[in-house]
């Protein structure tokens, strides 16, 4: 087996460029209820436990079978629990058109040191994609959708994360190997589905997400770091990496290194 060199970078979305869920998806959810005449309030505690299974609509179901089971659903409750994530959509897009999230600190720096670094970037994640459309217009700008060559979200795989296959979809858009990519996720979900994805895999945690097991990630860190507001680590070696107390290009390239040696070895 020979060394692969690091060819690209994929993005996680929820937690990982930003943090969306408490601020964002959360109140989106409460808004759409509330215009659908529903008493439902996911307050934040709930939120964190209703986060165990990702995808909107299938958040919904969850909800109502294990924590709202009075609830007399109707009929067509597909069709039910699309209209609200329709309209959660929409509410969630505005949030967003108003600046309500910005992205998490080092996520604009590392893209385009990336960039500049020739590596190719895309996004995977099980979040509807007119919800990556908006975080990234309202945050880097419209022209910054070109950096991504692949947007890999939402239903375009039925199964979501922690499956695999929205990984696997988006390494065979780029037709690229897992072992010449890295990704970037926050949540135990995310890291499942990277790794059995083969995907070196380095983690940001959050509120949500600090608890999780991460035994699968080569890093996990409190945040990507900036100049003069340094990372902490929480887990993983950086023995022998040099580094300048952030996630750069250079410490990810170090990571990669250093696990195809060890693959190769
Ligand atoms: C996070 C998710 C998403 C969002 C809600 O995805 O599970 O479902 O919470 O978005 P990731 P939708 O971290 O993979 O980006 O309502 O559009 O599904
Ligand atoms: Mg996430």
């Amino acid at each position: 087996m020979t060394a692969v060199p690091m060819k690209a970078f994929l993005f996680d979305v929820d937690g990982t460029l930003a943090d969306t869920e408490r601020d964002g998806h959360r109140v989106a959810f409460n808004l759409a209820f509330q215009e659908a005449g529903l008493d439902w309030d996911w307050g934040v505690e709930l939120y964190g436990q209703l986060l165990a299974v990702t995808g909107g609509k299938e958040r919904i179901r969850y909800y109502l079978e294990h924590f709202n089971t009075a609830f007399s659903a109707p009929a067509d409750l597909d069709a039910f629990i699309a209209g609200l994530h329709q309209a959660k959509t929409a509410h969630y897009t505005r949030l967003l058109a108003e600046g309500a999230i910005p992205l998490r600190p080092g996520v604009e720096r590392l893209l385009r040191e990336a960039r500049e670094a020739g590596l190719r970037l895309a996004i995977a994640t099980t979040t509807t994609p007119a919800n990556v459309t908006a975080l990234i217009d309202h945050t880097l700008g419209h022209e910054a959708l070109d950096w991504f060559e692949v947007i890999a979200a939402g239903d375009v795989v039925p199964a979501k994360k922690p499956a695999p296959d929205i990984y696997t979809w988006a390494l065979a858009k780029m037709d690229l190997p897992p072992a010449a990519c890295v990704a970037f996720e926050d949540s135990a979900n995310g890291i499942l589905a990277a790794r059995d994805a083969d995907l070196l895999t380095l983690v940001t945690v959050n509120d949500f997400t600090r608890d999780h097991d991460f035994d699968a990630a080569a890093l996990v860190v409190d945040q990507l770091g900036e100049p003069g507001a340094p990372f902490t680590v929480l887990a993983g070696e950086l023995e022998g990496i040099r580094h300048q107390g952030m996630v750069d290009v250079e410490l990810v390239r170090q990571l990669h290194q250093q696990h195809q040696r060890q693959r190769v070895a």
